[in-house]
């Protein structure tokens, strides 16, 4: 891609975007951010890219900004639908995002993990997979780390690993990574997508330009995935339940209490492929769950996934093992955060979905009082009825979702109304008897209340301790 010379324009001022503008702007092109924010806490960031030479707009879009533009990056939290943009792209500007930008300038094979739940901590597994293995890896993407980062770090990798949202799956064109993973897809940001249909074939753009001995990792077991599996033109490495055994000739099958795979083919098929060495298949590779330090069967799906991907990538089973003892999991990801009068707390505060609170409740064969809310990005609370009825004891609701859900939950359990995250966990410590959990798990987006879930789950973790030092 050519891009000295060019006038661009790079949309957004976060992550993505600095990293972008900066990019391009080494790179000989003319810059300007365009962020429709005028929120203070962009200042930096704008004073930052202004001394470089990147011109910088905010708090609006302007039509001259990109009337034009030959080419327009947008950062994932923006619309490929708003008018400035579908208005270039009509008049022949080339309408991208970073994901893509940065596929094109990096050489390394590149294993790149979607899915509605469980990407960072699979995406993370991989690369301590691949890393216990000997290699050298970046991992990246919306981890929290633009890819694109990778191609000014300085430092070369052998293996490139990045979490890619359905949102940065919207504005590839040629992005093939060498291994995909497709680990589910359940109700999500239904907010930006016209319906559910449009969801799932976002997500599986992850293979759309994989061919030859690239291969995919896909969840066999979930059904919209298994609809989209038939057109995929690569290798097939899938993972599903003991009890959905389909005619592939590797896979790995998540059992009741271990994880069995079957690689013969391996070396041929892939390990040569991605590192151009051979190492061991792992033919008769398996993992017992009690050797995995990650709570619920969902997570022995993330790691079914991690290990078919890493194998895929050159990993070993020595480095495979080494990586799975060390890892403890992901902060806010149904984290234990302490226990008060036999009462234990839970940090689940990157449930953004109904689908990862179910899961988060399956965990826990114990009653609940769980504390759910935030701002609802389109999902459909009904669909946590059967799973509430069954585990929840109670329910503290918080933010703008508060009423809505209460509307459709109401009825089968009892609901309560808490103005502030303290107040949430005072409630619930009210409510539960020696042996429940509390859990918080909001279904919702943070934003309302809160800067991010991590926030979010930071503020519930210190009222959990100040509970307990004050009790
Ligand atoms: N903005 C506009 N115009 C618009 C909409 C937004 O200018 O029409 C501006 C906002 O005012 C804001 C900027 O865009 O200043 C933010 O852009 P962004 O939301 O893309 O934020 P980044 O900091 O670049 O973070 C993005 C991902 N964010 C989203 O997808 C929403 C990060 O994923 C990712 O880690 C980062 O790029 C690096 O790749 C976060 C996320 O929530 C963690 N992802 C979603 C998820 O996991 O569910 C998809």
């Amino acid at each position: 891609m050519e891009i000295s010379g060019k006038k661009t324009v790079v949309v957004g001022l976060g992550k993505t975007g600095i990293s972008t503008a900066a990019f391009l702007k080494k790179r000989g092109a003319q810059v300007t951010v365009s962020d429709s924010s005028k929120d203070k806490n962009l200042d930096d960031a704008a004073k930052k890219l202004q001394a470089i030479g990147v011109n910088v707009e905010l708090g609006t879009h302007g039509s001259l900004t990109f009337q034009d533009a030959d080419l327009i990056v947008l950062s994932p939290g923006v619309p490929h639908t708003i008018e400035p943009v579908t208005r270039a792209a009509e008049r022949g500007a080339i309408v991208t995002g970073e994901i893509e930008l940065a596929s094109r300038f990096i050489k390394e094979p590149i294993v790149a993990v979607t899915g509605t739940n469980g990407k960072t901590t699979t995406t993370t597994l991989i690369g301590n997979m691949l890393e216990e293995s000997g290699l050298k890896v970046f991992v990246g993407g919306n981890i929290g780390k633009p890819l694109i980062d990778y191609i000014e770090s300085g430092n070369r990798a052998e293996v490139v690993v990045a979490e890619i949202s359905s949102f940065q799956l919207d504005t590839i064109k040629t992005f093939r990574p060498r291994v995909g993973v497709l680990l589910n897809i359940t109700e999500d940001h239904l907010d930006r997508y016209p319906g559910f249909e449009a969801y799932v074939k976002s997500k599986a753009r992850i293979f759309e330009n994989q061919k030859g001995n690239d291969v995919s990792v896909f969840n066999a077991s979930d059904q919209y995935i298994l609809q989209i599996s038939g057109n995929i033109k690569c290798g097939k490495l899938p993972f599903f339940k003991d009890s959905d055994s389909r005619d592939y000739e590797e896979y790995a099958i998540v059992s009741d209490d271990r994880i069995i795979f079957n690689l013969n083919k391996t070396v041929n098929f892939m390990n040569n492929a991605i590192t151009g060495q051979a190492s061991d298949t792992g033919a008769n590779f398996s993992l017992s769950f009690s050797e995995i330090n990650l709570p619920g069967k969902h997570n022995m799906e993330n790691v079914a996934a991690a290990t078919l991907a890493a194998f895929a990538a050159g990993g070993n089973p020595i480095g495979i093992r080494r990586a799975l003892k060390k890892f403890r999991g992901l902060p806010h990801r149904i984290e234990h955060v302490a226990e008060i009068n036999e009462v234990k707390y839970y940090d689940d505060s990157k449930a953004t979905t109904v689908d990862s609170v179910i899961k988060a409740l399956e965990v826990f064969g114990k009653p609940v009082v769980l504390i759910m809310g935030g701002r609802n990005k389109g999902v459909n609370f009904s669909l946590l009825k059967d799973a509430v009825r069954e585990h929840v004891k109670k329910l503290i609701l918080l933010g703008e979702a508060k009423e809505e859900i209460k509307s459709v939950l109401g009825d089968i359990v009892e609901a309560v109304y808490a103005g502030t995250m303290e107040n949430a966990v005072g409630l619930a410590h009210d409510s539960a008897t020696a042996g429940d959990i509390v859990l918080l798990s909001p279904a919702c987006t943070s934003f309302d209340m809160f800067t991010s879930y991590a926030h979010r789950g930071e503020i519930f973790c210190k009222a959990v301790e100040a509970l307990k030092r004050n009790r």
